[in-house]
């Protein structure tokens, strides 16, 4: 058994003052406010639950700043997306483990405790099967397990390169199954997830552009009870090739073909009708925000101020992994609508503050997105991050003003401790194995761009 003694800590009811946590087999097994340290017990100023991480491509973080020079014409999403290819057409296992190990300490250190990892390269630089066909997803499992970040595996069914069942192109051939392999393919990543007992395993069909609807119909049992996540609607030309080739836009498309429900996790959603921000909060559809490669990437802003007046549930994802924080998300979440709204304080309610707001949206949406459970509760996992209180932003600022100023006016550099499952992965800032893990990337990186 473990004590923690935080003088504060967020519980779902809200701050409390004095709170002991008894941890067991890696669960909360008591939470008692307005009480004293036991002998043993580690002593902390600040706990926050630790944020889902809903949408990430592990492997990107290794091409990040290698698309910030544009082409002899306009660049764009699509060429981007040629870089990442031949990205993509480099790496090896051990390159796909070393870099996902690399993002997923970051993301520790910053405050997220679980990662959805929205896994499409699956086979080998030729486009053949592995060995074992989930190889890269037994990688990304190892790396998970190295560096003890919470899992959602969410394996890609990707089979073509446009609307109406276009065949893949040359550069896709990583990321491509029929049916019968993506069956296979899923029973495996069961498998690689199966030692550990926080892993849940979704699906995700990778896009429209990408699944056919009958593929689509097909592949939503293989979840069983798991989330299901699809990138939707987050460039106007996927929105008007879809209108091309249904009369709909996709997220309308999506709402009246598939079975929307609580389970699914719409990637993006930036080019959306208020209809269509209407029907996804009406059937509890959670929007996957992901603002800072979003922004990158020049997508667009999504319409929070419409989905959010639906009671629409957000959370919020790294996605290219450019840059990994969760205080950088949701601080770009609300900026970009700022600027796109003109206004302040926008992802929020009246007299609240935005980053409790924020905090508490991204929380309860990205668990709910990940399959997990949210926020620090007796029987859920130990999943914590420590706010290092003694930081210059916070002086003199109690609850919600240190969230708003952790948030707005601090970042990274303000967690403390993390602690997954009852496991502490991050003392002072620092994971307890950066510097091995910094250095096999740091090589890993070498030889794939000198290559
Ligand atoms: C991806 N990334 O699958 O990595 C996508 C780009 C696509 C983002 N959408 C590829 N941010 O959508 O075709
Ligand atoms: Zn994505």
């Amino acid at each position: 058994m473990t004590g923690l003694f935080f003088k504060d800590a967020l519980l779902p009811q809200g701050w409390a003052r004095n709170v002991r946590l008894s941890i067991e087999a890696g669960r909360i097994t008591d939470i008692a406010p307005d009480s004293r340290p036991e002998p043993g017990d580690e002593h902390h100023a600040l706990a926050l639950p630790g944020l889902p991480n809903l949408h990430s491509h592990a492997f990107q973080r290794g091409m990040a700043g290698l698309a910030e020079v544009r082409g002899s014409s306009s660049d764009s999403f699509w060429t981007w997306r040629e870089v990442m290819y031949r990205f993509v057409e480099r790496m090896t296992p051990d390159d796909i483990e070393a870099i996902a190990a690399q993002a997923y300490v970051e993301m520790l250190e910053s405050g997220f405790t679980r990662v959805g990892e929205f896994h499409y390269v699956h086979h080998d630089v030729s486009g053949t099967p592995y060995q074992n066909i989930a190889e890269l997803a037994v990688r990304i499992a190892t790396a998970s397990q190295a560096t003890g970040i919470a899992l959602t595996l969410l394996p890609v069914f990707y089979a073509h390169a446009g609307f109406g069942g276009r065949a893949p192109d040359a550069g896709q051939r990583r990321f491509i199954n029929d049916l019968d392999r993506f069956s296979r393919l899923m029973e495996e990543s069961r498998q690689a997830v199966a030692g550990q007992p926080a892993a849940i395993v979704g699906i995700a069909p990778h896009s429209l552009r990408a699944v056919t609807p009958d593929e689509l119909i097909a592949i939503v049992p293989l979840a069983e009870n798991g989330p299901i996540h699809i990138h939707v609607a987050e460039q106007t030309r996927e929105v008007e090739e879809c209108l091309a080739w249904s009369g709909q836009r996709p997220v309308a498309w999506l709402m009246d073909h598939a079975p929307i429900d609580r389970r699914w996790c719409f990637i993006h959603a930036t080019h959306t009708t208020p209809d269509e921000l209407r029907g996804m909060a009406e059937a509890g559809a959670i929007a996957g925000l992901c603002p800072i490669t979003e922004a990158n990437l020049g997508d667009g802003i999504f319409n929070a101020p419409e989905f959010l007046a639906h009671g629409g549930r957000y959370g919020v994802g790294s996605d290219s992994n450019v840059l990994i924080g969760a205080a950088d998300e949701l601080r770009l979440l609300e900026y970009s609508q700022r600027l796109g709204n003109r206004a302040r304080n926008v992802v929020t309610g009246a007299s609240v503050s935005t980053g409790r707001t924020l905090f508490d949206g991204a929380l309860a949406g990205g668990a709910q997105a990940l399959g997990a459970e949210a926020g620090l509760a007796v029987g859920h996992f130990a999943d914590i991050a420590s706010l290092e209180t003694g930081h210059i932003a916070f002086a003199g600022r109690t609850h919600d003003a240190i969230l708003d100023s952790w948030i707005f006016a601090a970042g990274r550099a303000a967690v403390d401790c993390v602690w997954v499952g009852g496991r502490k992965v991050v003392a002072g800032g620092r994971h307890h194995d950066k510097d091995k893990i910094a250095a096999r990337f740091r090589q890993r990186l070498e030889r794939l761009l000198a290559a």
